[in-house]
């Protein structure tokens, strides 16, 4: 018997994790939807029927095998400890609440899901940073990466169910020649591009940027791996894009990357100039493998560099369908298909 729950199931994050377990045939017995006394009551369709949202409690939340959390990282501040401590549930944490605390395990499974050993709470990571790296691992592992330039094309689906409505709204209004209203976003996104996702931090940087040069070393088991971040919104909904320069240890060539990322699981190259084949978040929206593109030997780093181009869906990748693997890997664990080359 699997018991699976989810806190925050009517959330952008919460709804796409009900549909990955029912698409990907999770062997589960049954799922609960947990919420606070607001939405407690409330009947949720569901790929598993209708459900009822049941008030969220600690003692409840533990009778489950699995809790997924998409809420925010102050719940899962307050609760998820308490939630798998001694043989309670096994926690998997959309927040950032707990990414960069050292006992705690920040997994993308094709990656690094041996390191949740016998760790009952175990972070999921951004969804900037999860894109990357699935296309980034199979390279670092081969040619080393010493330093990474990135710039995102973020969709609004990254501030949740609300960004996507204001995004749809702001568009509407500039069509019809209102002004648009904005409130998630700093600016409205509609016909628009804001290089600002999240707060500023001392350093100039904003957190999303931070966040992606702290988890992306956690993830890879580096500690000064350099990268420097520029976080874009862009009036797109739900998939984001990156624009990724590398420079690594080991020469690299655009072929020899081809061939290793055409291996690597859950990544598909689309790259294909001629034929207009590369990357696009048209295309990544709901599919499940990030699709690499562009790859080309960098005219600055030469033969240590390359230039690359990802797109991938935040929701799936980013969010939902990694936790999913999460779990899927603690019910059968497998070994990355990449390990990193010895010097
Ligand atoms: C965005 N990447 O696009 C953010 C959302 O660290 O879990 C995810 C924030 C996080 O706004």
């Amino acid at each position: 018997m699997v018991q699976v729950g989810i806190v925050g199931a009517t959330g952008a994050v919460g709804k796409e994790l009900l549909s990955v377990l029912h698409d990907r045939k999770f062997a589960l017995t049954s799922v609960h939807l947990f919420a606070s006394e607001r939405s407690a009551g409330k009947v949720v369709e569901t790929p598993y029927g209708s459900l009822e949202v049941k008030l969220f409690s600690v003692q409840a939340a533990r009778e489950m095998d699995y809790v997924f959390l998409a809420v925010s990282g102050t719940f899962a501040l307050e609760h998820a400890e308490a939630i798998a401590a001694d043989g309670g549930a096994v926690v998997i944490d959309n927040s950032s609440a707990f990414r960069l605390q050292e006992n705690v395990p920040l997994v993308i499974p094709e990656i690094n899901g041996a390191a949740i050993g016998t760790r009952r709470l175990i972070a999921n990571p951004n969804c900037t940073t999860a894109i990357a790296a699935m296309a980034l691992w199979p390279l670092h592992c081969h040619f080393a990466i010493e330093k990474m330039i990135m710039s995102t094309y973020q969709a609004a689906s990254g501030a949740g169910i609300e960004g996507m409505n204001e995004l749809l709204e702001t568009t509407k209004a500039s069509l019809d020649g209102a002004a648009p209203q904005h409130k998630v976003f700093a600016h409205p996104l509609a016909f628009n591009v804001i290089p600002h996702v999240d707060t500023f931090q001392p350093n100039g940087y904003t957190k999303e940027e931070m966040k992606v040069t702290w988890e992306t070393n956690k993830i890879f088991g580096e500690t000064s791996m350099k990268i420097s971040c520029t976080a874009v919104r862009i009036p797109i909904l739900r998939a984001h894009s990156e624009a990724i320069t590398i420079q690594t240890k080991r020469p690299i060539t655009p072929d020899a990357a081809r061939a290793l990322l055409e291996m690597a699981d859950g990544v598909d190259v689309v790259d294909d100039p001629a034929a207009l084949q590369y990357p696009m978040p048209l295309h990544a929206t709901a599919k499940y493998n990030v699709e690499v593109g562009r790859l080309r030997q960098s005219i600055v780093f030469d033969e240590h560099g390359l230039d690359l181009f990802v797109s991938g869906d935040q929701l799936l990748r980013g969010a939902a369908l990694n936790a999913v693997l999460i779990a899927e890997f603690l019910e059968q664990p497998y070994p990355s298909k990449f390990a990193k080359v010895v010097e």
